[in-house]
């Protein structure tokens, strides 16, 4: 089969996309981008890529989550009628604060462009072939990430989303509808027969290809991630008239925690157990008033979900032994606590055989960052494809892909999905 990637295409989509939600300059280059579900800069986004799947000629529907599906029907469901076992790619296009402007949007526009190159070559596929937008991959605005997947796949009930809030107290239910999104959250989920395979490019978010020289990543398994709100609750005072000793100061209580969280995770025996402070929070925060209350999140991971619980248990004792000293009191809430997923060996070999006929390097690996394609393996045999980035680095507007490594990785998803849907 002969394929060709129109590189300057992609890049074109790619920049363009980035537009919405770029802090530093009207994008064409690489950006900074702040993109969070629902947002003006994500519905404008969103816009964007609907336009685009219309005019590659895709069937294009939005769920009532946001989760957007351009589909190419299948000879299969065109003779028959039947709307199952599409064969589907995908992934997200938000964006956390400040970050760059590949880290999923690479799966979105480089899955339609991998539908565009299969027509171009006279391929028709057999199985009908979607790309999706899933909504919301990202924790930033819900507090727990992949909600379109977690509601595909049923993970997440239709109370427990609806159930969730911003910030600002904002339920999903007002900022979908804000959004412009309409159906009913009880018609997410799909049935165990919508999807024939999922298959998800993405860029790596970490060192490996760049640093061996190798082109594209199969992805054998993808860690198991958790997140937790901690909230310590000590005693304001004034900074000036309350004696040290007297003190039950939150954020002093909060750091030492924080600190022994770090060191459980690098003490604990698997080197792929990781632990992330990312967001802190001190109430009142003045700087002339002793600190009252402190909440912060808790990022945890590792490939064994044993490992990680352990490091976890040993985040509590901790606590209770720093609230007891201290004379505070420390509250661990588990937000999520994901299994680890296994990627299917018939999507695996797929892509696999695609490499090898595309002419590209290729290793096997685990994700370390979480995926959509954590819940879609719910639903369907999953499969990843990992593209190299510059450093390794993400979630960082210095984030970066080049037009060629992508290309490759578009070629292989191309050959992947014609592969599964003949
Ligand atoms: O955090 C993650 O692993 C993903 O980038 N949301
Ligand atoms: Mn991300
Ligand atoms: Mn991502």
């Amino acid at each position: 089969m002969n394929l060709t990637v129109d590189t300057e295409r992609l890049a074109y989509d790619l920049r363009r996309l980035a537009r919405h939600g770029d802090q530093v300059n009207e994008a064409f280059e690489d950006a900074e981008v702040t993109r969070v579900v629902f947002s003006p800069e994500d519905v404008a986004a969103r816009q964007f890529l609907i336009q685009r799947m219309r005019d590659a000629d895709l069937e294009v529907t939005v769920d009532a989550i946001g989760n957007t599906f351009g589909r190419w029907v299948g000879t299969e469901e065109s003779d028959s009628g039947r709307r199952k076992g599409a064969v589907a790619t995908g992934s997200h296009i938000d964006a956390i604060p400040h970050a760059g402007m590949y880290d999923g949007t690479v799966g979105v526009m480089g899955g339609l462009e991998a539908i565009r190159v299969l027509q171009a070559s006279g391929f028709r596929p057999r199985r009908s072939i979607e790309v999706v937008m899933i909504t919301s991959e990202e924790p930033t605005r819900f507090g727990i990430g992949c909600l379109g997947s977690r509601a595909m796949s049923a993970n997440l009930s239709v109370a427990e989303l609806r159930s969730l809030q911003d910030g600002d107290g904002a339920g999903l239910e007002a900022a979908r509808a804000q959004a412009g999104m309409t159906g009913s959250l009880d018609d997410v989920a799909v049935s165990s027969d919508r999807f024939a395979a999922w298959v998800e490019l993405h860029i790596e978010q970490g060192p490996v290809l760049e640093a061996k020289g190798i082109d594209i990543g199969t992805v054998t398994a993808i860690a198991a991630p958790s997140t937790y709100r901690v909230t310590v609750l000590g005693e304001g005072g004034h900074a000036g008239g309350v004696l040290m000793p007297s003190r039950r100061d939150a954020l002093a209580a909060a750091c030492e925690l924080i600190l022994e969280i770090e060191s459980a995770a690098v003490s604990c025996d698997s080197d792929d157990m990781v632990a992330t402070v990312g967001t802190l929070r001190v109430h009142p925060g003045a700087v002339n008033s002793i600190p009252a209350k402190v909440d912060f999140s808790i990022d945890a991971r590792d490939v064994d979900p044993v490992s990680r619980d352990s490091v976890i248990a040993q985040v509590r004792e901790s606590a209770k032994e720093i609230a007891e000293r201290r004379r505070v009191q420390i509250e661990i809430e588990t937000l999520n606590s994901d299994p680890p997923a296994t990627c299917d060996p018939t999507v695996v070999s797929a892509i696999n055989l695609a490499a090898d006929q595309s002419g590209y390097t290729r290793t096997s690996m685990v994700s370390r960052a979480y995926h959509d394609s954590l819940f879609m393996s719910l639903v369907a045999p999953m499969g990843m494809i990992f593209i190299p980035c510059r450093g390794g680095v993400s979630h960082r507007p210095d984030e970066y892909s080049s037009p060629e490594q992508i290309s490759k990785g578009v070629a292989v998803l191309a050959r992947t999905l014609a592969e599964l849907a003949s």
